[in-house]
This record gives structure tokens, C-alpha cells and sequence, in this order.
């Protein structure tokens, strides 16, 4: 089963560690065939290398986009080598085979992440390269395939073990690679081109599309896990830069995502915010005249979880909420922009992972998520709905103030963020307490009011920071159950989708208590 390498054809638009592994493959006495440039940054080394042209008996024409397209090239590919047919077909049509293909292809993610005009992205449809791809991954009996530069040592390494030959087994591992490669290529384009047409069936396996990083282990340690990402230039974790710290883990990227995106619902323009979260749940959300304000007041609503959490935060990190964030152990930081200072105060905690995005992601994109059963994938649009676009409905007697409104508003945009059931109590711009992934509204309104007096001792208060707070539900109250245990711990506003069956029993029980209540129409089931 093992192959010796006498012929490579390269043909790559990253160009990163091809010479070097044209000049290895070169010592181990394998001819080199390339296509234009490749072949030009071969032959700049110093290296013997025929193009493909003189393959082909023919020049690449119209601006490369027929270069590799040729019997004499996929010939050489496809040929099987002890099929006496095809060996006549060779030996008739002067076809030479060709043991090893090292292509990488046009850079369509690239190009559309840097927003390229229409013309352009098309353009860097790549034809030839898949082609080349896919028959070489058919033919891997014979032939071996690399799609991506991390694998030239690999290779390598595996022509030393082997006296110049790959084995069987080797090959078919990267042929695999190159068809999950050219498939996800493909289905990158066909999302491309359905969200440029804006037809509304985009293909889920464009969510993440390439894989970007392996991970150490997934949720667990006895899981493996894989970063795929899409080239979505968006900011979000994926875009984001690693300024220190090591290689974000599974949980990290999730708990990061959940953070950024829920702060991301306060605009930077109306003032600094922070949110810190633990398994994807906030534990504490808060604005503030003054960004390590904003942190200070979101750490207060539950110190005790944030030990370990991630922050995120809407404006560029500064050196004083540097200072404060240092005093206690966080896992990851996500920020639109860093100081030198900050990352200098940052750097005394070689652990914490610092990341910045290239800037806020917009609560009101459209976009998908998904999620996987066993069989399938559920893909919907995603939750982009901001209260600020809702027109809230007053169903009580009593009418909220401007405060008890701004802060429904405030705890209903972290509702959405929390896992079902969530229930949120707030004030003056800072969560009093959460509940969140009860089984019972009953009990996440509950756990969330005894988070708050656990944060009302911490901070030396007698009275529980629900006491005179908006709580938001993300979903109707369908008893009024839901909403005395929250009048009870001291909720004075009450900020729900409405829409329950007993929706007036509800209301009534508002009104009994002096209670102002809204209804958005819009519930935020986070499952
Ligand atoms: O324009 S193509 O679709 N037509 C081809 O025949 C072809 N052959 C190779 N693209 C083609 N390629 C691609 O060119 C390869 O996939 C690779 O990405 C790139 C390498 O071109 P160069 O060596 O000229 O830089």
C-alpha cells in the first residue's frame, strides 16, 4: 500500500511553507510540477520546477481560469496505476502521473470577509483547485492530496519514515480532509451567494464552514472538539484577537460568545457596560458613569460566581477597570479595544486570556444559530430582537416611571441572554439578581431574589437589591405563582411577553399590589 513520491503537482494561493516543502520534496528527488505564481515562487528559490503548461501542451488563458483544466493534468491525477486501460491511455496520450498534489485555493473567505465587490468575490470562485482536490482525494489509492500548509511537515515526516512513500492509510486520512475542505468550500460560496441574492435558505454547513483550531478536549475532557469558523467579518469571538493567555478552550468560546453578545445589546454611545458570565449565564450585568464602574456594579450582583467567569465589555478596556478586573481570577476578557496600559496591567496575569474584537457585534443583524439532535440539526434565525424597537404595552392600573422603565428595558435585554426560565431583577442599570434554567419560573424568580440578598449581605445593605426593582421574564407568567414571588422579594415594575391563557389573573394580581407591568409581545426562550 505504499506509494513513492515521483511527481507533485503544487498549485496554492497561500504560499506560506511551499518553497520549503518544494525544496524537501525536491532533495528526495521528486519532480516538481506548478502552476504561475507557484511555480514563479518555486523557481525565485532556486529550484527546478516545470509549469503546468508544458504539461498541458497549452498556456493558461483567460486570466487563469483555465489553467490545470487538462486531459494531461487530470490524467495524471485520475489514472489508476495497475489498470492496464488507462496505462494505454497514458502511454497514447503522453499522460504522466502525478503522485502527490499540494493545492490550497483561492482565498473566497478571505475576500468576502474584506466586504470584495461582487465581481470579485465571484472571482475567487475557485475551479481548477477543487477539481485538482477531488480527484486526487478519489484517487487516493494511488495519489496523496494536502489542502492545507499545517500538513507539508506531517508529510514530510511521513516520507522519512517510509523511504521517500506514503502508506494507504495516511492517504486516505488526507483525502478525507480535502473533501470536507472542497465541501465546505462549496457550501461557503452557496451561503455567499443566497445571502447576496437575500434568499432565505442559507446552507447551516456554512456556519462554520473551516476548521479553524482543534481544541484540547470539549466540555469535557473525554470530548473532542473542533473550532469551525465561517469568515463572517462580524465581530465575535471568532474574529477575535488573542492579545495573551493560552488557546481559548471549548467552554471559554462559548461562555466568551454568550458574554460579548449580550453586551453588545448596550450600545457604547449610551455609556459603559460589563457583563460577566458563568456557563453561558450572566451572573452579573451592570452600566455605569465610568467603565470600572459599570464592572464594579455588575461584580456586585453575585462576586461569589464570578470568581473564574468571563467579562466582557462594550467600550475599550481601560488601565482603572484593568486594575480592579486583576484583583480577582477571571478566565477570559473580550473588549472592542485594549490600552497599551490595560494590556500592561493585563499582562501581570499571565493566565487571563485577553481578547479584542474588531468592535461591537449589532444586536439587530440577522444571522442563524444551530444546534444539533441526535439525526439532525435545528437552524433558525437568530434572536435579534432589541426591546428598544418593541412597543411595550401598559396592562396595569398603574403606569411604570421613567425609571422603573428604563430599568424593564435594561433587565429584559439580559432576559434574553439568560437561559429559560429566566427571571431578572434590576435597578438603576445594574442586575439585583438572576435566575436562570429552572424548570419553574417560580424558582428561578425565587433563586434570583436569593442572589440578592446574598449580594445585599456582601455589600454590608440590610435591605435586598430587589427591593424597589423592574423583574423581567422571558416568557409569560402563566400563573399569577410567578409573579407574587416576585412582588414578594420587591419588585415594584414588571416586565413580561404577556400572551398566557390567564394573562388577566396575572394583571389583576399586579394591580392588587400597585404593580406596573408591561407587555413586550416578544418572548426570549433561550433553551
Ligand atoms: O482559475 S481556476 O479555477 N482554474 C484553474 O484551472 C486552476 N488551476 C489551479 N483556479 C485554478 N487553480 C488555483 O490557482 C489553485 O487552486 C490555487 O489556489 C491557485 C494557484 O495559482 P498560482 O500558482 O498561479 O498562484
Amino acid at each position: 500500500d505504499q506509494v513513492a513520491l515521483k511527481t507533485a503537482l503544487l498549485s496554492v494561493s497561500d504560499k506560506a511553507g511551499v518553497v520549503d516543502l518544494a525544496r524537501a520534496l525536491n532533495d528526495r528527488g521528486v519532480r516538481l510540477l506548478s502552476t504561475g505564481g507557484t511555480h514563479k515562487a518555486i523557481a525565485a528559490a532556486g529550484l527546478p520546477v516545470t509549469d503546468v503548461s508544458e504539461i498541458t501542451g497549452f498556456p493558461e488563458i483567460m486570466d487563469g481560469r483555465v489553467k490545470t483544466l487538462h486531459p494531461n493534468v487530470h490524467g495524471g491525477l485520475l489514472s489508476i496505476r495497475d489498470d492496464a486501460e488507462h496505462q494505454a491511455a497514458m502511454a497514447e496520450h503522453g499522460i504522466e502521473a502525478i503522485d502527490l498534489a499540494v493545492i490550497n485555493l483561492y482565498p473566497f473567505e478571505e475576500v468576502r470577509a474584506a466586504g470584495g465587490d461582487y465581481p470579485t468575490t465571484v472571482e475567487n470562485i475557485d475551479i481548477g483547485g477543487p477539481a485538482m482536490i477531488r480527484a486526487s482525494a478519489k484517487n487516493h489509492a494511488y495519489v496523496t492530496v494536502l489542502t492545507d500548509p499545517s500538513d507539508y511537515d506531517g508529510l514530510l515526516a511521513v516520507l522519512g519514515e517510509n523511504d521517500g512513500a506514503t502508506p494507504y492509510a495516511y492517504r486516505q486520512r488526507m483525502a478525507a480532509k480535502a473533501f470536507a475542505r472542497t465541501a465546505a468550500y462549496d457550501s461557503i460560496i452557496s451561503n455567499w451567494m443566497a445571502e447576496a441574492l437575500s434568499i432565505d435558505t442559507p446552507d447551516y454547513r456554512a456556519l462554520g464552514g473551516k476548521l479553524r483550531e482543534k481544541m484540547r478536549y470539549g466540555e469535557n475532557p473525554h470530548q473532542s472538539a473542533g473550532f469551525y469558523v465561517n469568515g463572517d467579518p462580524r465581530p465575535g469571538v471568532a474574529n477575535a484577537e488573542l492579545l495573551q493567555g493560552k488557546q481559548l478552550s471549548y467552554n471559554n468560546i462559548n461562555d466568551t460568545d454568550a458574554a460579548y453578545e449580550l453586551v453588545a445589546e448596550f450600545l457604547p454611545e449610551n455609556g459603559p457596560a460589563c457583563a460577566i458570565i458563568k456557563h453561558a449565564n450572566p451572573c452579573g450585568v451592570a452600566t455605569g458613569a465610568t467603565l470600572v464602574e459599570a464592572y464594579g456594579r455588575a461584580l456586585a450582583c453575585d462576586s461569589v460566581s464570578a470568581f473564574g467567569g468571563i467579562i466582557a465589555l462594550n467600550q475599550t478596556l481601560d488601565a482603572a477597570t484593568a486594575e480592579e478586573i486583576v484583583k480577582l481570577f477571571t478566565e477570559v476578557i473580550i473588549a472592542p479595544d485594549v490600552t497599551p496600559e490595560a494590556a500592561a496591567i493585563i499582562a501581570t496575569k499571565k493566565n487571563l486570556r485577553l481578547l479584542k474584537a474588531p468592535g461591537l457585534p449589532d444586536a439587530r443583524a440577522a444571522g442563524l444559530t444551530a444546534k444539533t439532535v441526535s439525526g439532525g440539526l435545528l437552524v433558525q434565525s437568530r434572536d435579534n430582537v432589541v426591546v428598544e424597537d418593541l412597543e411595550l404595552k401598559v396592562v396595569t392600573k398603574r403606569a411604570p416611571t421613567a425609571s422603573e422603565l428604563e430599568d424593564m428595558k435594561f433587565a429584559f435585554k439580559i432576559a434574553k441572554h439568560v437561559k429559560s426560565n429566566a427571571v431578572i431583577y434590576a435597578k438603576d442599570g445594574q442586575t439585583a439578581g438572576i435566575g436562570a434554567g429552572q424548570m419553574s419560573r417560580v424558582d428561578s424568580a425565587r433563586i434570583a431574589a436569593m442572589k440578592a440578598e446574598d449580594a445585599a449581605k456582601s455589600m454590608g445593605l440590610k435591605d435586598p437589591l430587589t427591593r424597589g426593582s423592574a423583574v423581567a421574564s422571558e416568557a409569560f407568567y402563566p400563573f399569577a405563582d410567578g409573579l407574587l414571588a416576585a412582588i414578594a422579594a420587591g419588585a415594584t415594575a414588571v416586565i413580561q411577553p404577556g400572551g398566557s391563557m390567564r394573562d388577566q389573573d396575572v394583571i389583576d394580581a399586579a394591580d392588587e399590589h400597585g404593580v406596573a407591568m408591561v407587555f413586550t409581545g416578544i418572548r426570549h426562550f433561550r433553551h
